[in-house]
């Protein structure tokens, strides 16, 4: 058989939003014929993440996957109550003193390291004098993102993304104390000193950014910015064989083409009580038919109240014929890969935004936290979506959007042509970025062949 090209060590951070990018290049990197070292931080935040691990393990036995016990750390040391940024913190203390004990007896040595960029700052030093190794990032936000946190602490002006200013940066980086913010500062200004950056995005949907980025306009001494996005999808397997087809999807089977809003706000943010109220108020004023996947608390585990007393006034027995509403996770992709799918109202989360390019999905832009909000500013650039009128920061938290918002943004969104035909051209752009001949496809192959020599 013939050689493996490369050998690549990944190590991916906290969050599915910062795992699922991961997985999906390794499972890209396999198909390609590298050969990949997994290295997986233990134990986990979220029951998602250990789910997505193990599914991928037993759908992608050839990966190797190596276990980073973390060391003890005491949060109470650390400026923040946020799970995901205490674990950022975690891996980032303990990496330096674990990888070199689980890299250095590899046969063959790995020729590249990828870590996630909230890791920058503490691996890309080991990874070099220490390990020896070249050192790249996995961007898992957008190209936009990429030139904020590289420019950070400057937060406007930023060459190529001009929607991004005071008002759409997230509010924690205003608390220069706050972990996040020293977290995001240290790892922007690693950027420069690694081998290169990788981000989920492609060249039709971030052009601007792309080409600042790559011309030196955001940071001077950048390194190579390759976009390689959108990464594609893992395979739906577990334990090898195929699952039965989710409820949602036999429920989307049953609803007319084009006619569905899929709402989400992601893996780790949780609507108000009182919000869920008016968007559930708001969508059955709207009369669309509907499916709302619903998170109340942060982390998973920690959620465990049934549906009934979230709304509790007969609407789900009002909206049953049209609307469906699920607790659990459930399979994004495949949902808005769904042809009855047609808008996504969406936190942003950057794989989400993804996910809906690829599957040519309108996005009402309703960002909560982090880069949402910028992330919101590239779909509005690309047309494939819409702000929700009247946002601001803390809408669906502390500030109330009344149902009427909620019922005319839908409205307006469905209605209008415009933003399903840029939806629609984006996707394509996707579908061709990669593959073969495609700049996104061209930029990963470009990567491994530096990896292989
Ligand atoms: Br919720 C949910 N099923 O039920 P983002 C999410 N996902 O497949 P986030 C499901 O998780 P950060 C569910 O398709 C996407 O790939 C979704 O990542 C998938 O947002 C991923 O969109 C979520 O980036 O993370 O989780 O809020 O804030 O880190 O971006």
């Amino acid at each position: 058989a013939p050689q493996p090209s490369a050998h690549v060590a990944l190590l991916p951070s906290a969050g599915m939003g910062h795992l699922t990018p991961f997985l999906r290049l390794a499972s890209s990197l396999v198909s390609l014929d590298c050969h990949v070292t997994l290295l997986r931080p233990l134990p986990v935040v979220s029951s998602a993440e250990s789910l997505q691990f193990s599914d991928f393990l037993s759908s992608h036995p050839t990966v190797h996957c190596l276990d980073l016990h973390l060391l003890p750390f005491d949060p109470s040391s650390a400026n923040s109550t946020d799970p995901f940024f205490l674990q950022f913190e975690s891996i980032s203390r303990s990496a330096p003193v674990l990888l070199p004990q689980l890299l250095d007896p590899l046969e063959p040595k790995p020729s590249a390291l990828v870590t996630d960029i909230s890791l920058a700052s503490s691996v890309a030093p080991v990874s070099r004098a220490r390990l020896h190794l070249p050192c790249f990032v996995l961007f898992t936000a957008s190209a936009s993102m990429l030139s904020f946190c590289a420019s950070f602490p400057k937060t406007d002006n930023i060459p190529g993304s001009p929607f991004i200013d005071r008002l759409t940066i997230p509010p924690v980086l205003r608390d220069p104390n706050n972990l996040f913010t020293q977290q995001f500062s240290n790892n922007g200004a690693t950027l420069a000193a690694t081998d290169g950056v990788l981000v989920n995005t492609f060249d039709a949907l971030e052009p601007r950014a792309l080409a600042a980025l790559n011309r030196g306009e955001v940071l001077e001494g950048l390194p190579r910015v390759s976009a390689i996005g959108p990464l594609m999808p893992l395979e739906r397997k577990r334990g090898g064989s195929a699952r039965a087809r989710a409820r949602e999807l036999e429920w989307l089977d049953g609803q007319p083409e084009r006619s569905v809003v899929y709402v989400s706000f992601g893996s780790r943010t949780a609507l108000s009580e009182a919000q869920i109220k008016e968007l559930a108020r708001g969508l059955e004023r709207s009369g669309f038919r509907f499916m709302w996947v619903i998170k109340t608390k942060v982390v998973d585990k920690e959620d465990e109240e049934g549906l009934e007393g979230l709304f509790g006034d007969g609407f789900m027995e009002r909206v049953k014929e049209r609307g469906l509403v699920v607790k659990d996770w459930v399979e994004q992709e495949e949902i808005l890969a769904h042809g009855a799918v047609t808008v996504f109202m969406s936190h942003c989360g950057w794989n989400s935004v993804t996910e809906a390019a690829m599957h040519g999905v309108r996005v009402l832009a309703w960002p909560r936290i982090g880069d949402q909000r910028i992330n919101a500013g590239v779909v509005e650039a690309a047309g494939m979506g819409r702000l929700l009128k009247g946002w601001e920061w803390g809408c669906g938290g502390e500030k109330v959007v009344a149902g009427e918002v909620v019922e005319e943004a839908l409205r307006e969104i469905m209605e209008d042509a415009s933003v399903g035909a840029c939806a629609a051209r984006v996707r394509e752009e996707a579908v061709r970025t990669v593959g073969v001949g495609g700049s996104s496809h061209e930029s990963l192959a470009g990567l491994i062949e530096k990896w292989s020599k």
